[in-house]
């Protein structure tokens, strides 16, 4: 089998603005719901996280030297609308368009991301996407970023996660304004977040933009605990639903096959709800679902199912103290661990052939999806500094593992043009805060000094001889 990727395939880093940037309060910056609900929960702060918005010539620099030739950015929306809608700040405008310069001084190109888990607090106060005020702002959003940076961005994503942003607020309950197990608001979230997406596309299409668009698709594959037992099959085609194939349906097919709207039905009545599709969003998302030009796949780890009827029973570990996550969700399954798969310090489980099974799965499930991006894929390590420098070995058995199977799937006939590792620097994570760390480059804190890790000077192998 070859170790050799394209020619053309793009190597990088992923970031986030939120994550990076700091300067939450400054420079005309609106606020987000993250800002009022991390000062309460007061475990972590968003500022000065990697100092990004004063750093990005730094970390530019960076990119450049360790061979790469990509790099993610969010957009901050409340940046350049601070409340959202109406009256735009010019300096959130400049800043990134010096930004974007920047990148390409350095021969790194910029994949840009619209939405990062940043609605503006004054949407996010009514409804967020929930309501579909939202989707219209967004769009408007959109199409403003479309015209303004039209010579400095040809690679555009619309969303980043629509599950994790969804799961997380009315599942897991770990973000702003969290519910846990409301799996009614849990679709109708990824519905409306699909509408919009699809609006979005239509108004990049319609509007003469040159350059690409997609989505950001986080995806575990879900398998069956035991592959004998239809309630563990079951329990993982739930899973499976609710994260992977109601969204991947909505981009690709436009609306949803049959078997996904009765398991979404199903499991929406569980939590006494149902969801509202009308008919015209599904013409909407049929004529978009044709014109994405690419698909990002966040891809960390897949997940084991058996079937679970008890009471809910949720617990995100986000300290890093192993063994603490817990899963069961009455009506649609638990999430367990099969014997001698390995795990992170976060319990997230370590399985490439994960990634390997859902490249070959959208292939085949959905012929028409043109091409692949690996937009985020990475370690949380706590990443021991010793001696002025990070070995960071089981991050780079990580990457290499995931590259890997990368390139199996690409022998196997599907199209991936890049791999962005999660993150490019240390830097700020949503629940989990500082000590878990994902970074080619180290990041200290109080100095905003940044170290290569070793996996930053593997990775630059890797990135110049495209070999693996
Ligand atoms: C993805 C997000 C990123 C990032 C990453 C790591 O879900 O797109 O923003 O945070 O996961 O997750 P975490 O920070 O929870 O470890």
């Amino acid at each position: 089998s070859s170790n050799q990727f394209p020619a053309n395939f793009v190597f990088g880093g992923a970031t986030a603005a939120y994550q990076v940037e700091g300067e939450t309060q400054t420079h005309g910056k609106g606020k987000v719901a993250w800002d009022d609900f991390l000062k309460d929960q007061g475990r972590f702060s968003p500022d000065p996280a990697s100092d990004f918005y004063n750093q990005y010539p730094r970390d530019l620099e960076l990119c450049e030297r360790f061979g790469m030739n990509g790099i993610r950015l969010s957009i901050a929306w409340s940046r350049i609308f601070p409340s959202g809608t109406g009256k735009v700040n010019p300096e959130g405008i400049q800043y990134y368009h010096d930004l974007f310069k920047c990148c390409r001084a350095h021969g790194v190109e910029p994949y840009v991301t619209l939405h990062h888990f940043d609605t503006p607090l004054a949407l996010f106060e009514k409804g967020d996407f929930l309501n579909r005020e939202t989707i219209d702002a967004f769009v408007d959003y959109a199409t403003f970023c479309f015209k303004e940076f039209a010579d400095d961005v040809t690679y555009w994503f619309t969303f980043n996660e629509i599950w994790a942003d969804a799961t997380n607020t009315f599942i897991e309950g770990t973000f702003p304004g969290g519910e846990k197990a409301n799996l009614a608001k849990c679709f109708q979230c990824e519905h409306n977040m699909m509408l919009a997406h699809a609006r979005a596309v239509l108004a990049f299409k319609h509007g003469g933009f040159s350059g690409k668009i997609g989505v950001i698709q986080s995806l575990e594959y879900k398998y069956p605990l035991d592959e004998n037992s239809a309630a563990d099959i079951n329990a993982a085609k739930n899973e499976d639903v609710l994260q992977n194939q109601f969204l991947l349906d909505a981009t690709f097919r436009g609306d949803y096959a049959a078997d996904t709207l009765e398991v979404a039905n199903r499991l929406a009545a569980v939590s006494g709800g149902s969801i509202e599709i009308r008919e015209d969003d599904l013409v909407i998302m049929r004529e978009a679902a044709a014109l994405n030009d690419y698909l990002g796949v966040n891809y960390y780890q897949s997940r084991f199912l058996r079937a679970y009827e008890g009471e809910n029973d949720l617990h995100h570990n986000g300290t890093g103290e192993k063994g603490t996550d817990r899963f069961r969700l009455a009506g649609v399954g638990e999430r367990v661990n099969k014997p001698g798969i390995p795990t992170t310090d976060w319990d997230w489980i370590i399985y490439p052939e994960g990634l390997f099974d859902l490249l070959v799965r959208i292939r085949l499930q959905y012929p028409n999806y043109k091409e692949i991006f690996i937009t985020e894929n990475g370690m949380g390590y706590k990443d021991p500094f010793v001696d002025g420098f990070v070995d960071d070995a089981p991050r780079i058995d990580y990457v290499e593992k995931h590259l890997a199977a990368v390139l199996r799937a690409i022998e196997a006939g599907v199209n991936v043009g890049g791999y962005f590792m999660w993150s490019l620097q240390d830097q700020f994570s949503w629940t989990n805060g500082y000590n878990k760390r994902y970074g080619f480059f180290y990041v200290d804190y109080e100095t905003q000094e940044r170290t290569p890790k070793a996996s930053a000077y593997w990775f630059k192998r890797v990135a110049q001889t495209h070999c693996l």
